[in-house]
């Protein structure tokens, strides 16, 4: 028996001194030192030995046990070890490398533009609302004081949708009939967005293109209101005084109307398209005309954006062409 035990010890050492992995390094505590393994299996038959011999077997028995134990816990320390380093090597982060570089992106100049006349707005206590761009003829047309018979749509055919007789809005007025209809006056409310014609696409003509139209409603409010607030809104928007001229003209939904030219670089530049709301308007919206009334303007974004920076072709604010878009 001592001879076993002796071999054991031996054999055991060896394969313990060899193993690589932790998982097999376990596969050897469970054959050798296990409830099940080879040393309890050489225990086992301690009963044939005789009185004398017992203590003696037993304590070779407990040095080789405590040895093995010893080994294997020396194994998988180093083991351990070996693996943390093993997982350090192939986890190292190397700060030093050149990062991917990323393009920043810009903001388009219409919505540069957009984003300047809402300042501009929210400076002077207006609020921005937004509509559906697929309109009733109700809300484009018919509440605007434009019937179906009536001239003007002719100068603002748009899009039709084959159900529901649905279209696509000509104007961002919608918006304002659907924000009066919901609030009692005063009102102070610009609408930005995408409106759509049925244009023939050139150099200054676009089937879709961007507005932004303010409303006022209020007691009291006159044409030298809207002046007031069309002279401020230029200035901070050219950055000066220019001198301004307004010339009569004519919208469905004002009455009167004007046309705002500004002078710049020398020219009369048309800016604006501006007028009193039409009481015809108001009624539409529930809103007594005796008590109340209200000035209007729109701009289109596009001219602004051609003005501003000399563009000379609408169509290059939509062509997504690089070598323009990062000159903004
Ligand atoms: C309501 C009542 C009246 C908004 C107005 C204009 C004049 C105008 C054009 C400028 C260039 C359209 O983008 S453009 O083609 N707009 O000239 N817009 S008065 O009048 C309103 C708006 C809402 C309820």
């Amino acid at each position: 028996m001592e001879a076993q035990l002796t071999q054991l010890k031996q054999e055991a050492t060896e394969a313990i001194a060899s193993v690589t992995t932790l998982d097999a390094l376990e596969q050897l505590r469970v054959n050798y030192l296990g409830k099940k393994g080879q040393l309890s299996q050489i225990l086992r038959g301690m009963g044939k030995l005789s009185p004398e011999e017992r203590p003696r077997i037993g304590a070779i028995a407990n040095e080789v046990k405590e040895a093995l134990q010893q080994s294997l816990d020396q194994a998988n320390h180093q083991l351990e070890k070996a693996q943390i380093a093993a997982q350090l090597a192939a986890e190292t982060l190397d700060v030093t490398m050149p990062g991917v570089s990323r393009p920043l992106g810009r903001i388009h100049p219409l919505n540069s533009i957009i984003d300047r006349v809402i300042e501009i707005f929210l400076g002077l206590g207006y609020t921005v609302a937004e509509g559906p761009e697929i309109e009733s003829d109700y809300y484009n047309f018919e509440a605007l004081n434009t019937p179906p018979d009536h001239p003007a749509r002719d100068m603002q055919d748009t899009f039709y949708l084959p159900h529901d007789q649905l279209l696509l809005r000509t104007h961002t007025s919608s918006v304002q009939i659907r924000y009066m209809e919901q609030h009692d006056p005063p009102i102070r409310v610009i609408a930005p967005g995408r409106v759509y014609r049925r244009d023939t696409v050139d150099a200054t003509h676009s089937a879709v293109f961007h507005q932004v139209e303010l409303l006022a409603i209020d007691r009291g409010l006159t044409f030298t209101d809207l002046k007031g607030t069309l002279k401020e809104f230029v200035r901070q928007m050219f950055g000066e005084d220019l001198p301004m001229r307004f010339r009569a003209s004519y919208f469905p939904f004002t009455e009167p109307s004007a046309e705002v030219d500004v002078q710049w670089k020398g020219k009369w530049l048309e800016v604006l398209g501006c007028g009193m709301v039409d009481p015809n308007v108001l009624k539409a919206v529930g809103y007594d005309p005796e008590i109340y009334t209200g000035f209007a303007a729109g701009l289109g974004v596009e001219r602004f954006a051609m003005v501003l920076h000399q563009f000379d072709d609408i169509r290059r604010l939509y062509s997504s062409d690089l070598r323009l878009l990062q000159q903004f």
